[in-house]
């Protein structure tokens, strides 16, 4: 994404001299979030979703009204674990695959924080399934986004966890014959109390699944299909980014159309579905770790005051 990409995408004609180079970043509010053009171009390649994920992510923090200091975003290693370095909150770009880790601690040291990791889907299911599922289980308040284009972007192909059975990657040439992670569904089981899907293709509804998934109290998932026109796409012959985005629009469908259809269409659908997957209520961990401490501060002192200690 160049600079002058960005402009056109949001509307500012610096040409006509409306806004002087140097203050366009600070012109509207998703571009007010980015770390400033020193920053800039992205690494990313031109047209691929993470960008899209990028400004859906700014515009649910903005929509919770939260300041830049009361978030962190955490992130791992790959394509999609660069967001943060573009991005004006405290941030931690750390290790492939220790993202939740990272995140975990940050959230015990700091509970008052909006804590998201930002993962890919090698990243947070391949290296990086232990944390993942045992974020879930502990129901850390963490929120989980994890950018699923089905393959490892960055280092050039190789299969993922979520790559689909047949599909080809550098390191499948014939076809993966591994069944891919639901990942939702592996959120959901573990522990996560709430779970939700969308795309690149629907970006205001990651807005509305991101606000809510930050809002809830304990781990909640984000997953934002999105895809890798120059590795998967290029491998698997689906056309250009424009080509994949139309794919994700023609192969998705609504939770709440899925829940019209019969069991039978249900059972054979291939489709995404889009929506809320899961909601439960369960304590969240540093909640209950916090009491816990204070309950057993409390017997110490009372112990110490009546000279039993
Ligand atoms: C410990 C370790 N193992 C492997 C790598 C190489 N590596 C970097 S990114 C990556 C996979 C990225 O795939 P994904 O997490 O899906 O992110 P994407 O690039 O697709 O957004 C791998 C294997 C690494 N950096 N560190
Ligand atoms: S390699 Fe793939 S995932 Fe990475 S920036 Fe390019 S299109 Fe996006
Ligand atoms: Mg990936």
């Amino acid at each position: 994404m160049t600079s002058d990409h960005i402009l056109s995408v949001h509307d500012i004609d610096v040409n006509e001299g409306q806004i002087p180079r140097e203050d366009w970043f600070e012109s509207s509010a998703t571009l007010h979030n980015l770390r400033k053009s020193k920053k800039f171009p992205t690494i990313w390649c031109s047209g691929c979703g993470i960008g899209v994920v990028m400004g859906s992510l700014i515009r649910a923090i903005e929509s919770l009204g939260l300041q830049n200091d009361q978030v962190a975003l955490v992130a791992g290693i790959g394509c999609t674990a660069r967001m943060p370095v573009y991005m004006d909150y405290n941030t931690l770009h750390t290790t492939h695959g220790r993202a939740l880790a990272f995140a975990t601690g940050l959230k015990i040291a700091r509970p008052d924080m909006k804590v998201i990791a930002i993962m890919g889907d090698g990243d947070a299911l391949a290296i990086g399934g232990n944390h993942f599922i045992h974020a879930a289980r502990r129901n850390i308040g963490i929120t989980a986004l994890v950018v699923n284009n089905s393959i490892y972007g960055m280092t050039g192909g190789q299969y993922s966890p979520t790559t689909p059975e047949g599909m080809r990657a550098t390191t499948a040439p014939y076809g993966n014959v591994e069944p891919p992670f639901p990942v939702c569904d592996l959120a959901a089981a573990a522990g996560a109390t709430y779970v939700a899907r969308s795309t690149v293709y629907h970006p205001l509804e990651l807005d509305k699944h991101l606000s809510e998934a930050i809002s809830t109290e304990g781990f909640s998932l984000v997953e934002a299909v999105s895809y890798c026109h120059t590795t998967y796409g290029r491998i698997n012959k689906l056309g250009s980014a424009a080509d994949m985005m139309r794919g994700l629009k023609e192969n998705s469908i609504s939770k709440s159309a899925y829940d019209r259809l019969s069991p039978e269409a249900q059972e054979s659908n291939t489709k995404i579905v889009r929506g809320v997957l899961h909601k439960k209520k369960r304590p969240e961990y540093t909640k209950i770790y916090d009491s816990l401490v204070q309950r057993k501060q409390e017997e110490e002192l009372k112990l110490r005051n009546t000279g039993r200690h």
